[in-house]
């Protein structure tokens, strides 16, 4: 547990390294019509982040409570992400993992135990759910890379 929250203490600073040095070009660069620009990703980490900590903190604090997930496509699609504001997200992220330390610092075993269920009847253990929050931005740090590697590529076939 201790290595999961270090981990998932450092997603902000993995995420800034990733983009350190990019170009506007680069954060908009759609690798293809379907696929997401850095710029998108990194709204939808924060997104995804929002209600992911609210799950946690459900967990933690119910008993055994219903879990909602959100349909990232419909977000992205419908809330004008190219609009908003990327730093604004990106501060908001880490004012998300930031104020979950001091609930991580003293967290019990049996806390990590806890268990949340979503609609589908799946249940899943806090330990679980932080899990997932270190797997879903190392995902996204190994989408960014592929976005700018296939910009790299697109420059110098231009
Ligand atoms: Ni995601």
């Amino acid at each position: 547990m201790k290595e999961l929250i270090q981990e998932y203490t450092l997603g902000y600073e993995m995420l800034r390294k990733a983009i350190e040095g990019l170009n506007e070009d680069e954060f908009r660069y759609k690798p293809a019509a379907d696929k997401w620009s850095i710029h998108q990703i990194l709204i939808h980490v924060t997104d995804a982040e929002i209600l992911a900590t609210s799950r946690l903190k459900k967990v933690l604090a119910e008993k055994e409570p219903i879990l909602i997930s959100f349909d990232q496509n419909a977000w992205t699609n419908n809330l004008e992400y190219d609009l908003l504001d990327r730093e604004q997200y990106l501060l908001l992220f880490k004012l998300l993992r930031s104020s979950m330390q001091t609930i991580l610092d003293n967290l019990t075993n049996e806390q990590c135990e806890r268990v949340g269920v979503y609609v589908d009847q799946e249940r899943f253990t806090f330990k679980q759910l932080m899990e997932f929050r270190v797997q879903h931005v190392r995902g996204h740090l190994a989408q960014i890379e592929r976005v700018k590697k296939a910009y790299q590529k697109n420059q110098v076939t231009h």
